[in-house]
């Protein structure tokens, strides 16, 4: 009777034993599955290509070219395509500063200075891009 005990407590333990593994290969996965898209956007913001475009796409928690650059005059305009609210706020001296920005909206700045004009996110620190202004 005892010997069955054991047998039965053994069994149970490898049991138990192999649900959590199972569990733990599954949460792993699924961890890589859901973080994968996560550090796919984030090496592509800190790849700062410049882009001569005068559009920014807002998509993913990130400025889409990062880095752009435009003749002096130009009017820039940004859409958030993301259903979270961004804003584009110059890091200092005067620049864009469009306030909230719900998903699909489009705001327009023109720079009529050449220069180097850093810009982020009022929500997200990490959302950061810069207009590169030429003569
Ligand atoms: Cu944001």
């Amino acid at each position: 009777m005892s010997k069955k005990l054991v047998v039965a407590a053994i069994g149970i333990a490898i049991l138990v034993g192999v649900v959590i593994a199972v569990f733990a290969l599954k949460n792993n996965s699924s961890n890589d599955m859901t973080n994968m898209p996560t550090a796919k956007s984030q090496s592509t913001t800190g790849a700062t290509q410049t882009a001569t475009t005068n559009a920014v796409t807002i998509k993913d928690f990130a400025f889409s070219p990062a880095k752009i650059t435009v003749k002096v005059g130009t009017k820039v305009t940004w859409t958030n395509q993301d259903s979270t609210p961004h804003t584009v706020t110059a890091d200092s001296g005067s620049g864009p500063d469009s306030g909230t920005m719900n998903q699909g909206q489009t705001y327009s700045f023109t720079y009529d200075t050449v220069g180097s004009f850093p810009y982020h996110c009022n929500f997200h620190s990490n959302m950061t891009g810069t207009v590169e202004v030429t003569q």
